[in-house]
């Protein structure tokens, strides 16, 4: 059979490098946040160093589809990147929760020290299971909280309670919030804007990264500067397509990804800073409180998960070292 070749696809193929491949990396971040950027410098690092084999497309804001979706396509191979939070993981195992507790690291500077740990790099070595090919544990900013209404430092977390409080779709955050008598609403990051601003939700569990950039300020009545958990990052490839790839590319892959990734984890201290920065600038109201703002629930939510989850405790000893 003589199959017909258009003239422009030949000029294509001419102008790509034999073995070249379109990959596709998914994530639900929107451009201007800094995993998105993140992900563009290590594509572009990719694309130069495999001489244009590896041209990987990154897909922000959830074009590929919520993390759920995302996973299945990445397990099938329909993809073969993503950025992931670590909810659809923790839903399936409740050991990848354990990044969630409450008050385990004080700083970035301690969460990028967990993210390198014994205890990450098990997790990480388990995402064979998912059929995924784990890159590396990156992270966002610290989480706080946003609140329509005023709330008080003096106040305590008990201004929140029966409040409807977004989360990530995620059984730890959600059971931090259900412990303080809240109402814990799981919603993925694509759909909060419109969400907080027509007043489905009263309060929202996010960092000050998204605060500034996503204008969800604009309808804030406190910032609560709270700090009160990490928010891990996976990056991972579909293990499927990582196989089939050359073995010397994936070496060039796996290295840029994780420097990429440490360079992003090590910016974390001063995104967090300079969103604080602005929204303070702006005149939104920001209260600072710590641990005992939340009282017993913080406990309780330790004494819970780890009996759900037998690595926690070794994480909690590498927070401690
Ligand atoms: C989220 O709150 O859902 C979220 C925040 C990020 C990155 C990804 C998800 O900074």
């Amino acid at each position: 059979m003589i199959r017909r070749i258009s003239l422009a696809a030949l000029a294509l193929m001419a102008a790509l490098p034999a073995g070249a491949e379109d990959y596709r990396l998914g994530l639900i971040t929107p451009p201007a946040h800094q995993w998105t950027q993140t992900a563009q410098a290590a594509a572009a690092e990719i694309a130069e160093a495999t001489e244009g084999r590896v041209n990987i497309l990154v897909m922000p804001s959830g074009q590929l589809g919520n993390e759920a979706r995302m996973l299945q396509q990445l397990q099938t191979g329909a993809i073969d990147f993503a950025f992931l939070t670590a909810a659809e993981f923790a839903n399936r195992d409740d050991d990848f929760g354990i990044f969630y507790a409450p008050f385990l690291a004080q700083d970035t500077e301690t969460a990028a020290r967990l993210l390198k740990g014994a205890v990450a790099q098990t997790l990480l070595d388990r995402m064979g299971a998912f059929g995924l090919r784990g890159l590396g544990w990156g992270m966002a900013g610290m989480r706080q909280v946003v609140t329509a209404a005023e709330v008080t430092a003096e106040g305590g977390a008990a201004q929140l309670a029966g409040q409807r409080i977004r989360t990530v779709p995620l059984a730890p955050e959600m059971d931090f919030w259900s412990g303080l008598g809240a109402a814990p609403t799981p919603m993925p990051l694509p759909a909060l804007f419109d969400a907080f601003a027509n007043g489905q939700v009263d309060a929202m569990q996010i960092d000050h990264e998204g605060t500034w950039n996503a204008g969800y300020w604009r309808h804030a009545g406190t910032v609560i500067d709270s700090r009160h958990m990490i928010f891990p990052m996976a990056a991972v490839a579909s293990a499927r397509k990582w196989q089939a790839m050359a073995e010397g590319d994936r070496a060039v892959v796996q290295d840029i990804m994780a420097r990429q990734i440490a360079g992003m984890v090590a910016l974390y201290g001063e995104i967090d800073a300079a969103s604080l920065a602005g929204l303070r600038e702006a005149g939104v109201p920001v209260i600072s409180v710590g641990r005992d703002w939340f009282g017993p629930a913080v406990d309780a939510w330790y004494a819970e998960w780890r009996q759900k989850a037998p690595l926690l405790e070794d994480l909690e000893r590498e927070a401690a070292e």
